[in-house]
């Protein structure tokens, strides 16, 4: 299983190692220009496996200087050290033995970010997938598990602070301004949670006490000066230690665990064993710099990276292609977290949001995969939202299937049955299928077919026999590599609503299995009827999204209305108010197509400020409530020969409606949630801001004058409003003096916090329209700008790809000409990260045929690219293929 060469590698391949790997026993001798690494690894040959069969190893840019079989040197003739590989010949029968390889690797040279490498002056490093490769020969894959011994040589004064994963046995002053710390990790692990952190940081300590008692330390280290930044990710640290105690019954097992934030990162963190590694942005807070999202993205990362310390770490992947084992899991597990910890409807909204936002289009464009996929070229490529979103909805599927209590059950068992081992999606399931006695093989379905499931439904009420049926019928679309789908299990939470605003109570009905009040729905074609409604109940379908499909349901825009009002489930009502909001959205892009003005419903307007007004409701939901669906949403209901300008023009239209018909109290909105106290960055305090926010950017759209927003930017005495206040300005009156105004001086005052910067750079690569490319070029020129950092690259090039439709869709195919060269220009310094921008291309193929065609040529210009990464080269040409 060699992934690197950009070879296909195929699940069916799948099989053991030839040689079980018992110990692991690390040397570092760091130096930024010239580490070396002495591996010392004990193994013994797997029962049955021939004496003929050698041990190889995998390597990625590795300069082998030593290599000893027992503490001898190895003849030449006995081993082969190619690119890839190092292949050892004539190993022992049965009895153990131990392999010492010496490399030395150049951390500073490292701008790949994977292995090991330099950041600010820090030694880091970054082995999830396949990094530990690039720091010595080893069985690089991670159902290869042993306990590490890790010793850490450096320069004392430029490396005050020697860390690896699991305990600290000791250190000490070597004498010649070198120190050493050896760290002992008594847990079997895959080489990908292998870390090391070297270096002189600043640190935040706190302590836990676990549910049996154990004491353990925690620290989290930042640059020094920001450790105050870091008191919000301790608070949150803590309490995700209690919840996954209290929710699913998983204690700490390590005497210390750690945090360590990073500049420097090609993702959102890291869950290396006891030594988790964090990209600054999802660590460091306070109200002056961080937003209400950053606040919650923090909360929900560390959660998230705590949370693998069960699943994911103690309990592993057999192989790569079982990620989702780990990455759905654990997301579900944070997205239950953050529910707890803030309001559970609101987090639902959001979560759906994001999967319809992400997910569904990559799901329904060249890129889709399964949950599960059974092919891949560069493993990297695979970090997705189907992989990672859709695969937490489908675990959410199995507690609705089983219910809350059956759920437990099934995950104790599989805490039980697999700690210490990794497993697969069958190991996982066979859990919940074994402690409900259900047949989960249909559901399973969900791991192995790709594609967003249509539903189409249709009801009809029979007043003379109070009968009431519900046609359904399912269609999971083809996507690539799968044509013929099979029909899915899918659960359905349903509620039938009467007129006076109350919920029946549901009876048995025929046709389905119905276990609660979730309906299965497990044929292609299902009739399903309910006995004994006296009245005609008006349906709420898929309610808190409890499967993550297409609905297509034409409801009349009454009854959405009414659900938007009455419905309990508070994720039904928004969903209500997106249904009503659609249409509106979709005739009002076409109209601004045909250059004629939109229309918009009364009734949504009504619908819209009904919810908003409704002061039973707390404030963040009725900010989501107004929240528009936003140009993607739109784009994929409409589906192909999108055209980017007309989608956001009508958009504006509806907006622009809705702030006029409010006006007034959208005015008294925007007064009555100013802030009562001192900041606090609470759910609610910040559900407050949202809303107040949120009625801000309706008066701006009124009343067609910057003076509101610049007022408001200048009155701000945090992060949320301010950078609000601002994003308002920029994307509203982008050439008006208050804006040019507002942008210098927020620059003057950050300047030295990269982390706010980002969101300079951001807020302006998010202008709509044409002329923002420029716009981008100019800031790419100025000094602030670092291509070699990450944040930095994703906030300006990455957002305006992925988030401005009409700046980066640019008629003329400027924008994507300006994204290809920009790939190929990142790609030789940092393939993941190219490679994870350029999927903001996914959709191209659902665009008006003018702009797809600059699309396909920018692609096919990637395409031809000299020296393409297997990252990059996998993308484009999977975005290229049918
Ligand atoms: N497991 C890491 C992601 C690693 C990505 C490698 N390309 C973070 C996480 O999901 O928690
Ligand atoms: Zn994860």
């Amino acid at each position: 299983m060699r992934t690197d060469t950009g070879e296909i590698i195929h699940l069916e391949d799948y099989r053991p190692t030839d040689f079980v790997l018992e110990r692991v026993d690390l040397t570092f001798e760091l130096d930024p220009r010239q580490t070396k690494v002495e591996a010392r690894l004990i193994f013994h040959r797997r029962e049955g496996v021939g004496l003929d069969m050698p041990l190889v190893l995998d390597g990625d840019e590795l300069k082998m200087t030593g290599l000893l079989l027992d503490q001898e040197e190895i003849a030449p003739a006995n081993y082969d050290a190619a690119d890839r590989t190092l292949t050892i010949r004539h190993l022992p029968a049965s009895a153990p033995f131990e392999i010492t390889v010496v490399t030395e690797i150049d951390p500073q040279a490292n701008t790949k970010l994977m292995g090991l490498y330099r950041t600010s002056d820090v030694y880091c490093t970054q082995c999830e997938a396949e990094g530990f490769r690039r720091i010595t020969y080893f069985p690089d894959r991670p159902d290869v598990l042993a306990p590490y011994t890790v010793n850490i040589i450096a320069d004392k004064e430029a490396a005050p602070l020697l860390l690896s994963n699991g305990n600290y046995l000791g250190g000490a002053n070597m004498g010649d301004g070198r120190h050493f710390a050896a760290w002992f990790d008594p847990h079997p692990k895959p080489s990908y949670l292998f870390a090391l952190v070297a270096g002189d940081l600043g640190v935040v300590e706190d302590s836990f006490t676990t549910l049996s008692g154990r004491e353990v330390a925690l620290k989290i280290y930042v640059e020094h000066g920001k450790e105050p930044y870091a008191t919000y990710a301790m608070d949150a640290l803590k309490r995700s230690m209690k919840w996954d105690e209290e929710a699913f019954g998983r204690e700490y097992d390590l005497d210390i665990f750690m945090i360590v934030a990073v500049s420097d990162f090609n993702m959102g963190a890291m869950e290396n064993k006891g030594l988790n590694v964090f990209n600054d942005k999802y660590v460091l807070a306070d109200p002056n710099t961080a937003t209400d999202a950053d606040y919650a993205n923090i909360e929900a990362i560390i959660a998230h990276e705590y949370f693998h310390n069960w699943t994911g770490n103690r309990i592993t992947c057999r192989d790569w292609f079982q990620l989702c084992l780990k990455e759905g899991l654990t997301v579900y597990r944070d997205h239950e977290f953050s529910a707890d910890q803030r309001s559970r409807a609101v987090k639902r909204i959001a979560e759906v949001r994001h999967l319809k936002a992400e997910q569904f289009p990559e799901d329904a464009g060249p890129l889709a995969h399964p949950v599960r996929p059974v092919k891949y070229r560069e493993i990297n490529n695979f970090y997705t939202t189907t992989v990672y979103e859709k695969g937490s909805e489908v675990t959410r599927m199995i507690a609705t299937l089983l219910g809350a209590d059956l759920f437990k059950k099934g995950m104790d068992l599989y805490f039980d049955r697999h700690d210490g081992q990794a497993v697969t999606i069958e190991d996982f399931l066979a859990c919940f299928a074994e402690v409900s006695k259900r047949d989960l093989s249909q559901f399973s379905l969900w791991y192995h077919q790709a594609g967003t499931p249509l539903v189409t439904v249709s009801t009809s009420y029979d007043a003379g026999r109070q009968t009431f049926t519900l046609s359904l019928e399912q269609m999971v679309p083809p996507t690539p590599g799968q044509t013929a789908k099979e029909p899915m299990h899918i659960p359905l939470r349903i509620g039938l609503l009467l007129e006076d605003g109350t919920e029946m109570s549901l009876p048995s009905p025929a046709g389905a299995e119905m276990t609660g009040d979730v309906l299965h729905l497990t044929e292609r074609k299902q009739t399903v009827t309910f006995e004994g409604i006296p009245s005609r109940p008006i349906l709420s379908l898929n309610r808190g999204f409890s499967a993550p499909i297409n609905l297509h349901f034409e409801q009349a825009p009454a009854d959405r209305a009414h659900i938007a009002r009455h419905e309990s489930d508070l994720f039904a009502r928004w969903q209500a108010l997106n249904d009503l909001a659609l249409p509106n959205l979709v005739a009002a892009a076409a109209s601004a197509r045909s250059g004629v003005p939109a229309r918009c419903d009364a009734a949504l307007v009504d619908a819209l400020l009904t919810a908003a007004r409704d002061d039973r409701l707390e404030p963040a939901f009725r900010a989501q409530a107004l929240a528009l669906p936003s140009e993607s949403d739109i784009a994929r209901e409409i589906g192909s020969n999108n055209n980017p300008d007309a989608i956001h023009a009508g958009r504006q239209q509806i907006m622009t409606a809705v702030a006029v018909a409010g006006r007034e109290f959208f005015a008294e909105l925007f007064d009555k949630m100013a802030a009562t106290g001192p900041f606090s960055p609470d759910a609610a305090s910040a559900g407050r801001r949202a809303l107040r926010n949120t009625a801000l950017s309706y008066l701006v759209y009124a009343e067609n004058d910057p003076a509101r927003a610049a007022a408001a930017f200048h009155s701000a005495d945090n992060m949320t409003d301010l950078s609000q206040a601002l994003t308002i300005l920029a994307h509203r009156f982008p050439d008006a003096p208050e804006t040019l105004q507002a942008l210098s001086a927020f620059k003057a005052r950050f300047a030295e916090n990269a982390l706010v910067i980002d969101k300079w750079f951001t807020i302006q690569a998010t202008i709509p329209g044409a002329e923002t490319l420029g716009r981008v070029r100019t800031l790419m020129a100025d000094p602030l700008f670092a291509g070699s950092n990450p944040n930095r690259v994703r906030a300006l090039i990455g957002t305006f790809a992925f988030s401005n439709p009409t700046g980066f869709n640019r008629a003329d195919g400027d924008g994507y000409r300006f994204l290809a060269h920009q790939i190929l220009d990142i790609d030789p310094r940092n393939p993941q990260l190219a490679a994870r921008i350029l999927t903001s291309m996914r959709s191209w193929r659902s665009l008006e045929e003018i702009r797809a065609e600059h699309a396909r040529n920018a692609l096919r210009e990637i395409a031809a690219g000299a020296t393409l990464s297997p990252d990059v080269g996998d993308i484009v040409e999977r975005m290229l293929v049918g």
